[in-house]
Order: structure tokens, then sequence, then C-alpha cells
């Protein structure tokens, strides 16, 4: 995958993780590898598309999520893993269709030109289409994951995809409905454009870990703590951080109404790290001290904080309070 824009982009080495992190991460990828189907697969255009937007160079926050919470709670790893694939195929899915010219008509995605530019805009709508049926397959298929738990499984994938979630978020985001505080709308614009799939993350580990009612309810919110967080921070990185090492062309939402415009940047970063505490200190809560989780959440603030504070990035990094 080439672009003149990012002729480096694959190659860059997007985080350091901890060791325990990049196994994990080589694992979803390997597992992607062998879910996405084979070149020859006819129609080949829809095969080469779904490969395209599934193995393109993504940071794999859900996926690693998904793994690293069950590690820390004594989830089986292969079932994780095939969770988190179905995961990132929900995320791939939304970012292909997110990009197409009726909703954010991007030209630049994870340092390549966007799906539609490349395949057309009919057969990336199929292709997503493809790769949101494909998830429930993977969940479905997953030999490591009883059908109780399949079926709590879907429950929660299909909730983070629909109205409540990534549908009824972009819609909301596209068409603002008026509300009494811009605070209170655009938060709920993210709890469900980003919060809901990683809510659906967390709270997918706290079911293959077999965890009880309760604790898959808090895992739940960890996850919608550190969505909405994360989506403030892609916000600050839309206006502060750098097309080239991001792989997509910033500042896109400059005309919009976002948390960074409504409160100012300052306000916008010290919300996203009082989310990030408050989903810490219940993981803590919970007795998820697992260190590669722990170490994993704070390099991602950490990176967050040098793209959009440059020098100043020791001096913020708050650890997290267990
Ligand atoms: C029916 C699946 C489906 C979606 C329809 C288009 C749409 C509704 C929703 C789009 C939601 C969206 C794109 C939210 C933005 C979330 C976000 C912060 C994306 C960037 O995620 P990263 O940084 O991307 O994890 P990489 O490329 O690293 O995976």
């Amino acid at each position: 995958m080439s672009s003149a824009l990012y002729p480096e982009f694959s190659q860059i080495k997007r985080h350091t993780h901890p060791l325990g992190v990049d196994k994990c991460k080589q694992l979803i990828e390997e597992r992607l590898q062998s879910l996405a189907p084979e070149q020859s697969v006819k129609p080949v255009q829809l095969s080469a598309a779904i490969r395209y937007n599934l193995l393109s160079p993504g940071k794999r926050v859900r996926g690693l999520l998904t793994v690293l919470c069950a590690d820390c709670f004594g989830g089986n790893r292969e079932a994780a893993v095939d969770i988190a694939c179905s995961i990132e195929m929900i995320h791939g899915a939304s970012l292909a269709l997110d990009d197409l010219p009726a909703m954010d008509n991007a030209s630049k995605r994870r340092g390549s030109d966007c799906s539609y530019l490349v395949y057309g805009e009919d057969t990336t709508i199929l292709c997503a289409v493809t790769m949101l049926n494909n998830a429930y397959q993977c969940v479905s298929n997953s030999e490591m994951v009883s059908d109780h738990q399949k079926v709590a499984l879907v429950r929660l994938l299909s909730d983070a995809v629909g109205l409540m979630g990534l549908a009824g978020g972009q819609q909301l985001d596209l068409h603002r409905e008026p509300g009494s505080c811009p605070i209170e709308d655009i938060e709920l614009v993210h709890s469900r454009k980003t919060g809901a799939l990683f809510a659906a993350t967390t709270a997918a580990a706290s079911v293959v870990s077999g965890m009880d009612e309760p604790a898959q309810k808090v895992m739940y919110e960890v996850g919608m703590l550190l969505g909405i967080a994360f989506q403030i921070y892609d916000d600050l990185i839309d206006v502060f951080g750098c097309s080239h090492a991001e792989g997509k062309l910033l500042g896109a939402d400059l005309q919009k109404q976002t948390m960074v415009s409504v409160i100012g940047s300052k306000r916008a970063e010290d919300r996203a790290d009082a989310h990030i505490e408050r989903a810490l200190a219940m993981l803590c809560g919970l007795g998820g001290k697992q260190p590669d989780l722990l170490a994993y959440l704070q390099l991602l603030r950490d990176h967050f904080k040098k793209v959009i504070n440059p020098g100043n990035s020791q001096d913020t990094v708050a650890k997290p309070s267990c």
C-alpha cells in the first residue's frame, strides 16, 4: 500500500509496546490474515477490498484491549483473539463507510488512499456489509467460546453497531440534533460513535473471562470511559497532530462543533484524562492489575500527549492510581 503523501507510513513504528503487547498485536494480525478472504476468491474485487480495509496498518487499539483485558481476568487467549478480530472487522467496516463522500468525504486512511477511491463506492459499501457479517461469523465460529457466551457477545456487538452505537452516533455527528447543552450533545455523539465499540470490547473480554454480571457492567463502563477519552484525543490530534504520522489528512473537523472547539483544548484534555483515571480506578477495583494492560493504557495516553503537547509529555503523564 503506497501513497505519494505518506510514502513510509507503513514503516513507521507507531508505538513501542511492552513485549507482551507486541506479542498480542502479532497474534491479532496473524488471525486477521487467516480470516481475510484469499485474493483469488470471486468476486476478486470484493475480496481485495476486504483485504485492503482489514489488513491495512491500524493501531488495533480495540483488539488489543480485548486481549489484554481477557489476559487480565483469566480469559482464554484464543477466544479473546477471535473476538478481537471480530471487533477489528466492525471497526474497519465503520472506517470504510465513514470515509465515503456521503459521510466524511476523506481522502487518506492509514497512510493510503481511502477504500472508495481505490475500489469505488459501490464495492466499498458491499465490503463494509461483508466485513460486518464476517464479524458475527467470527464470533459464531469461535471454537473456544461457549454457546451461552456467543449469545452475550453477539448482543454486545450488535448493540455497539446499531442505533445506540456506531450508526446512531454517526447520524448524530452528521446531523446534530439541537439540544440544551453542547457539551452533553458532543459527549452523546462520542459515547455512541466511539464509546459503544470500546465498551463492547472490554465487556466482551469480561464475557470470555467468565466474569459475573455486575463485573461485566463495570467492564462495559470502563470501555465507555476509555472510548470517550479516545475520541477527545482523536479530536485534539485533528487540531494539533501531524497528517504524515497519523496517516490521514487532519483538520477535517475544523468546521464541526467538537469538545475542543466548545470547551478549549486544555479543558478537553483534562476531561479525557479524568475519564482515563476513572477507568483505571475501576479496573483496579476489579483486581485488574495486569502490568501489560496498565502499561498499554499509559503508553497510549503518553503517545497522545506527545502528539498534542510535543516536548512536554513526561510531565503530563499521570500514573494509574493502583
Ligand atoms: C454500520 C459499522 C457501521 C458503521 C456505520 C460510518 C459509521 C456508521 C460510523 C463511523 C464511526 C467512526 C469512524 C468513529 C470514529 C472512531 C475513531 C476515533 C476512529 C479512529 O480509530 P483509530 O485511531 O484508527 O483506532 P486505526 O486506523 O488505528 O484503527
